[in-house]
């Protein structure tokens, strides 16, 4: 089984490439004590990551490839163990106490989770923390997670069999009566590198862990019925690992509650990158992560990013961006499947994360290599692809009444506001893209010999990079033109190929650069993009918003 590492001490940090960062980490023990009165027992870290090509294509099932990167999220965990009293009872609530070390931004918040019976009384249905979708408060991302990690440990309870002895879950001994954190981040927000996932991850980790209620992994291909132990004081002779998959599935689904329809490509390559190598990250038929390394060749591929500078927040603009793109997707895999003559009910009837409209048109390679083409010429007609559809037009077609597609394309838990759908321009982005994806991989992984071949590599990667933003700015107009603008800079200044990275509309661009023209590309970028924004700037570029970056590992845990 894939699991989270649990590292047995700090001092791993020392040997994990992370020594520059070892005084992050001491601040954030210290600044624990002095605000608790206790040192953290441990510090969950999961990071941001870059994605260096596919976008808009993880909620409809496609393959992604992003890396992770250094930047990331820190929180530091102790718990309160509920009183001998109240092992012997099930009705600890436990209160969750969150702060952030930068608390003048991000001021601190208390919540209460009900107890064991509290929640017996409400089986299957852990709503047990309230996040506001419509209160933008950056703590509700720690509630997802929370809230997430509270789901898995029900769902892997309630597949105990009958017999079984009481789900752990349900005992006031995995309960604690208290639960502290602090938390450190120092990925840039609404920058398109996954600040918000890797919170997430985070808070789901540090919670799993602080419930000591952590599955077994023995390296039994079948694991079930699950085991578990408490890890205080811990046994040697137990290995305490997070299944990464389930872990990874229900941060995904949790970020939802924030409001946002998102696809899974973040929080996998969170916690699920391994060192050194970028992940080829698959769907379908279920989730994977496979680690590919970059090619190690001379000049060495660098990755580039540079913040433009806008601040794109899904939160408030969900509705007309983000949420709608995952509805124009949705609605163009019906439409598509309605004219190859595809029963589209299967795909939708399952539930996030697990919805994969586009499977329709992945399971029938034959048939939509060519029907696809066909259809596409045909019928949509071309005024509408250029128009859009309506809300009419669409149900028409469909022959299913709007407010029943409502349903299923979710706008009743994701609203949007929109009078045409654009499902030609954004399927249009999406199969190219997907391709894209698949053609950047195979190239990876054919590692060249000669120079020429070398030289051969960077063209090709570059130029499928750029067609990747061509395809999000012409196709399914999530750029914007400082985008625009910096993706150009960063070509002239000797980028091979320069995209938006994430989720567009601001934030940040990702540049493939040759490693000998790494320092010219910074000075050529800084003084064209940054300095003429801010002549007051000095002549060194800076670091928070264009750095090179190497592919990280995924996420883990320290014990203190
Ligand atoms: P950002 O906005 O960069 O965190 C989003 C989604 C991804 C993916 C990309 C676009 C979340 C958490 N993440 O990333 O799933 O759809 O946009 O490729 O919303
Ligand atoms: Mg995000």
């Amino acid at each position: 089984m894939d699991t989270v590492p649990i590292v047995d001490s700090l001092d791993q940090i020392y040997t994990d490439g992370l020594l520059d960062q070892a005084q992050r980490y001491d601040q954030l023990a210290q600044g624990f004590e002095a605000l608790y009165g206790q040192p953290p027992a441990l510090i969950a870290r999961a990071p941001g990551r870059v994605n260096l090509i596919g976008e808009h294509v993880d909620y409809c099932g496609f393959p992604v490839f992003p890396m992770a990167i250094e930047r990331d999220c820190l929180i530091a965990v102790a718990w309160e163990p509920a009183s001998a009293e109240a092992r012997t009872t099930t009705t600890t609530t436990t209160t969750v106490r969150l702060s952030h070390v930068h608390s003048d931004q991000y001021p601190a918040c208390v919540f209460t989770h009900p107890s064991p019976a509290e929640l017996a009384r409400h089986p299957g249905v852990p709503a047990v923390v309230d996040i506001s979708a419509n209160r933008l408060t950056w703590s509700n991302y720690f509630k997802c997670g929370y809230r997430g990690a509270h789901e898995l440990m029900a769902q892997t309870a309630a597949e105990l069999p009958a017999s079984a002895a009481k789900p752990p879950y349900l005992s006031s001994h995995h309960h604690p009566s208290g639960l502290n954190c602090l938390m450190n981040g120092n990925i840039p927000t609404g920058a398109g590198l996954s600040s918000s996932s890797a919170f997430v991850s985070c808070a789901a980790i540090a919670t799993m862990a602080a419930h000591e209620l952590l599955p077994l992994t023995s390296g039994n291909a079948n694991p079930s019925p699950p085991a578990y132990t408490i890890t205080t004081p811990p046994s040697a002779s137990v290995q305490r690992n997070l299944d990464r998959t389930r872990l990874t599935e229900i941060a995904i689904s949790s970020e939802r509650y924030v409001g946002v329809n998102s696809g899974g490509m973040d929080q996998t390559c969170s916690i699920m990158s391994q060192p050194n190598s970028a992940s080829f990250i698959e769907f379908y038929p279920r989730l994977r992560a496979t680690p590919v390394a970059v090619p190690r060749v001379q000049p060495a591929l660098t990755f580039v990013i540079a913040n433009s500078g806008v601040t794109s927040d899904k939160l408030v603009t969900a509705p007309v961006c983000y949420n709608l793109r995952v509805v124009e997707t949705r609605l163009g895999a019906l439409l598509l499947a309605r004219y190859l003559g595809i029963d589209q009910r299967p795909a939708l009837a399952q539930a996030p994360p697990n919805n994969r409209h586009f499977k329709l048109v992945m399971d029938e390679p034959s048939t939509t290599t060519t029907t696809t083409a066909t259809a596409t010429t045909t019928s949509p007609s071309q005024s509408l692809r250029e128009t859009g559809w309506t809300r009419t037009q669409i149900s028409q077609v469909l022959d299913t009444p709007w407010p029943q597609l409502e349903r299923q394309i979710e706008v009743d838990r994701f609203p949007i506001h929109a009078e045409v759908f654009h499902v030609y321009r954004r399927a249009h982005h999406v199969f190219s893209e997907a391709l894209r994806v698949v053609q950047f991989r195979q190239i990876c992984q054919q590692a060249p010999l000669s120079a020429t071949a070398v030289d051969h590599l960077f063209q090709k990667l570059g130029q499928l990079m750029n067609d990747s933003q061509t395809s999000c700015r012409d196709w399914f107009d999530c750029s914007c033109p400082e985008l625009d603008e910096l993706t150009y800079i960063c070509r002239a200044a000797g980028a091979v190929g320069s995209r938006l990275t994430g989720a567009g509309w601001g934030g940040c661009t990702v540049s493939l650069v040759p490693s000998d023209r790494v320092d010219h590309f910074l000075r050529t970028v800084h003084r064209e993009y940054y300095q003429v924004r801010n002549p007051a700037l000095g002549d060194e570029p800076n670091q928070s918003d264009l750095f090179a970056t190497q592919p990280g590992r995924g996420a883990v845990i320290y014990r203190v």
